[in-house]
Parts: C-alpha cells; structure tokens; sequence
C-alpha cells in the first residue's frame, strides 16, 4: 500500500472516486456493488435508488454484524431486570457481553443483571446429541439463582442448525414456573442479512410477549413512550433529564436503561417518538393499530434537532403549560452550547467528515456536524433499509425477498379493549393542517448535499480507498474500522460505542461532540504516523484477474 501524500487534494470527482471503488472488483462484484454506491441527486448515476439490505457478498469484509447481535446485543442487552440467556457456544457470548457500552441505571430495586454473562456453554456433544435438556437446566439454574420476572433464550446458528425447539422449553419452564415469563428468539446469526432482522425478531417477541401486560395507570401528564434509543455513553441518561426538566413522562423506552415493566407499560403513553428508524419502526406501526398511540420521528443528536424533537412532542400535546416550559427549557441550555460552538467553529468550519454507522447514526450525526460547520462528503449504512435511505414512501414498492421473508410479519388488530384514539379525527385534522407530520422519515438522502457519495454496506477495502482518495478530515464508523483508517493518518471516532466517550445527545451532548470533534480534527498526531508496510513493502501481490 502506497503512503498517502500529506498534501489534501482540494477537490475529488464523484464519478472518478465510484470507478475507483470499483475498479478491483470482479465485473459481477462490481455490477452488484454499483448498486449500493449512489452519488448523490444522480449525477452521472445510471442508480437513482440505492440497493439496500441485500446479502454481502460472500469473501467481502463487511462492517455488518449478526441477526443474533441484533436480537441480543441491540434490542434486549440494554434492559436491566431480564436474564439473557443465550443457547450456543461460549464465543457467541463472550462477543455480546457489554461491548456495545449501552448504560443502566440499577433503580431502586437494584435487579440489574447486564453484567452477567448467560450462556449454555454448548459443546459437541451437545451439537450432536442436542441441547434442549442443558438449556432447561441452565433455565432452571437462573431461575434458582436470581428468581429474575423473565426470561429471554437467544438462539445462536448452531441450536438452527440442529433444531432445538426453544420455544417448547421456554413455554414448559414459563407454565413451571407460573411467576416468570420465559419465551426466545430464533435469532440464529445466518437468519437474516445483517443485525437489522435480529432487531425486527427481537421487537415482534417483545410486542407479543410483554406489551399491554400492565394496565396500571402510571403518574403523568405528558406521557410519551422514546422508541429506538439505546442509551449508549448515556445518551438516554442526558434525554431523560432534558424530559423531566420540560414536564414530560417518558412511560418507556426501547430500550436504553429500560425495566420489563416498562415494556410491559408502554401502552399506556399517548405519544410514541421515534429516535432510531431503521430498528423499530414498525414497532410504531404495531402501538398504533393496536393501541392507538401515533408516532413522530424525533431526533435528539444536535442541540437544534434536540429543541425543534421538543417542540414537536409539545405541539402534539398542544398544552400551553408544556409549549412554555419546553421554551424555558431551550433558554436556559442553549447559550452554554452556543458558545461552545462558536469557540470551535473557529476551528473546525469546512472541515470534512465521512461516517458508515449502523441503520440511523450517519443521518443523525451529520446534524452535529452541521452545528460545527463540518461537511459529510461521505455517509452510508451498514444495513439500513431503502426508506432509511430514501424515505418512507419507498416502503409499498420495496420487494420481498427470500431473506425478508425469514422475518415473521406480525398481524396485529386493534385492542378489543385497551384500543383509545389519543385525539378526535379534528384534532389530527388540526394538527396536520397546521403542517405537523405523523408516521413521517424522509431517510438519509435528502440531506445530503448534491455530488456527496452514500454507500450501502460499505467495507473494508472500500473505507480505506475511500480515505485514500476523498481524504476527511475525520472518519466515523465502528471498532473495525478504527485502527487501520488511522494508519492511514486520519482521525477516527466511533459513533457506535464513542469510543470511551459521550453522552453526545441532548445539550450537554453537543457540547462534549463539538469539543471531542474539534480535538481530533485539529490533531496533527495521525498523519505523522507511518505503518511499517508503509516505510517498507515487502509483499506484492496481484488478482488472478488482473
Ligand atoms: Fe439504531 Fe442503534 Fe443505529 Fe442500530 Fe447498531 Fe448502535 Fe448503530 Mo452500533 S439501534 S441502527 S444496530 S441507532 S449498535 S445504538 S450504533 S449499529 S447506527
């Protein structure tokens, strides 16, 4: 690998920086990866649509992750009082034990078991004979251990490829016991395409299992439920205070820092804010149809996106009391972040950011960006779907493959009583005729700027060409990605766990993303760095195809 020329070129060609992208690939590679690489509003772009949420093409370093790192790491690790239980080799633990740094608070009853590791431990033996009777002991051994309101199994690829029928051992241990629900997860890593339909497997179990299980009233005016916001670094820690500041009860939230019983309460708020799109939107949808609550998309990265979420959740209540108390609210944290902006504006205005996350974060982040004057030259998803891309209209046209048809469809109908329109059809009338949106994501896309490069499941060789030729000023992605972008001489945050770092939702959020950002952009340290391959290349090599 060449060094990289400490001199920036000021300018790079979209379409020359695609055909870079591509130039290595075997032509079918090639033709498949074209797909999943838009240059913005289609410039030159035979692609006006993203391909999306497709299998990786197999021998491609991917920055995905698992269906069962979906199901188990993402949607269930951040809830506190539930045993997570996994069903497989030890590995498949060990890899999901806290590394996502999603944060709890152990409440007042101090059940808290996020910091145990659960797993069968599964052996050859058990491969080949079958795992039921270990997963029922080891059920049984949390049980005794912990006496713990719930259960959750998580299968992990080999209990698929046998055929242990987990669902049959968590119902038998659940009807044993009478005083804790045990149900699982076929989450098998191979199920689906990515983490992301782990996430829709999780939710559906969830929403069957849990929600509407408790109708007692809970205190509040203003209650919402927080749907898709994972409490990494804190982040829910800093929302949450914001929330209790303005008056408003967040009833749940799924699932950062959050308690069984708070899923099994979540019917009872009367507004749902949607943070994350990609892993729970139609977790939305199912509130909606069966219990009535409508749903808006909100944003809390940024301190703008943060004031306009509020005063969205405020104009739906409409309540003169909450408008002007979220106002007081905005007053009182903004000049602290105003200032903080301003000093690193100084410092970091027309700087260049590239960040691949997950489903949501490349779209959320690039609001903090905005805030510090930066611009996303480069963004994109590990596995978000075509309406994360391009909106939610997309969704009526988008085709069923074999792989999303793995993924059980829940059909759900309205409570017969527990169904309640949270507003008279006037009042929606009202709300909508006023220009207030429900139900509404307009994706990534849009807020891109024109000739910026989005890429789908982008991967190993392509980041580090990308680097190579677009040169940002900092690059955002994950632990994989980390270390060899910074052999490359240019800083890297990761927006999955922040590093050691965050909370960056919020007010008090910005201000730590303003002075972290503005540290690493200003750091002269990466480009002095030289891997030793770079001072001398000993190994060449060349495809068979070339
Ligand atoms: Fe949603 Fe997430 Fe994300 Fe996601 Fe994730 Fe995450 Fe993420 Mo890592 S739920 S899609 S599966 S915002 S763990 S908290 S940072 S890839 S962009």
């Amino acid at each position: 690998m060449a060094a990289i020329p400490k001199k920036k070129l000021v300018q790079w060609d979209p379409a020359e920086v695609k055909a870079e992208l591509l130039a290595k690939y075997p032509s079918k590679v090639a033709r498949k990866r074209a797909k999943q690489i838009m240059i913005n509003e289609a410039q030159g772009n035979e692609t006006p649509e993203i391909s999306a949420n497709v299998r990786t093409t197999p021998g491609i370093i991917t920055m995905r992750g698992c269906t069962y790192a979906g199901c188990k790491g993402v949607i269930m690790g951040p809830t506190r009082d539930i045993v997570n239980l996994v069903h497989g080799p030890i590995g498949c633990s060990f890899y999901a034990w806290l590394t996502r740094r999603n944060q709890t608070d152990a409440g007042p009853d101090g059940e808290n078991y996020m910091n145990y590791c659960f797993s069968t431990d599964m052996q050859d033996s058990d491969i080949i004979f079958g795992g039921e009777k270990k997963l029922t002991a080891a059920i049984q051994e949390a049980y005794d251990l912990f006496h713990p309101r719930s259960i959750a199994i998580f299968a992990t690829c080999p209990v698929g490829l046998i055929g242990d029928d987990i669902h049959t051992v968590a119902k038998r241990m659940k009807d044993k016991f009478g005083d804790c629900n045990v149900y699982a997860f076929s989450c098998e890593g191979y199920k689906g395409v990515s983490q992301s339909a782990g996430h829709h497997i999780a939710n559906n179990q969830v929403f069957k299992h849990i929600v509407g299980e408790n109708d007692a009233e809970k205190p509040g005016k203003y209650k919402i439920n927080l749907l898709g916001e994972y409490n990494i670094g804190g982040d829910g820690f800093e929302i949450d205070r914001i929330f209790k500041k303005c008056g408003i009860t967040c009833i749940s939230t799924f699932s950062g820092n959050s308690t069984y019983d708070q899923f099994a309460s979540a019917h009872k708020a009367d507004l749902n804010a949607v943070m994350c799109h990609r892993s729970i939107n139609y977790v939305a949808d199912m509130l909606e149809t069966k219990f009535g609550i409508p749903w808006i998309k909100v944003n809390f990265i940024g301190a703008d996106a943060t004031a306009k979420s509020l005063r969205k959740i405020a104009e739906y209540f409409g309540d003169k009391e909450l408008t002007d108390q979220v106002e007081a609210v905005i007053a009182e944290e903004m000049p602290e972040v105003l200032a903080a902006r301003t000093d690193v504006r100084t410092r970091t205005e027309g700087k260049t950011a590239m960040m691949f996350v997950g489903g949501s974060r490349a779209h959320h982040y690039k609001e903090l960006f905005n805030e510090m004057g930066m611009k996303t030259i480069s963004a994109g998803y590990e596995f978000g779907h075509r309406d994360d891309y391009e909106g939610r209209q997309v969704i009526p046209t988008l085709e069923v493959d074999a792989d999303s048809r793995n993924i059980e469809e829940i059909h759900v109908e309205p409570d017969e009583t527990r169904y309640q329109a949270r507003k008279t059809p006037a009042e929606f009338e009202a709300l909508e005729k006023a220009g207030y949106t429900f139900k509404q994501y307009d994706g990534l896309v849009p807020d891109m700027d024109q000739g910026t490069i989005i890429i789908d499941d982008l991967n190993q060789y392509e980041a580090e060409k990308l680097v190579e030729l677009m040169k940002p000023d900092i690059f955002c992605a994950g632990v994989k990605e980390k270390y060899s972008i910074q052999k490359l001489g240019v800083p890297m945050k990761q927006l999955h766990s922040y590093d050691s770092g965050g909370p960056y939702a919020g007010f008090k959020g910005a201000v730590n993303f303003y002075q972290e950002i503005d540290r690493l952009v200003n750091s002269r340290v990466w480009s002095y760095m030289q891997a030793p391959w770079q001072k001398n290349p000993e190994l060449s090599a060349s495809y068979v195809w070339e």
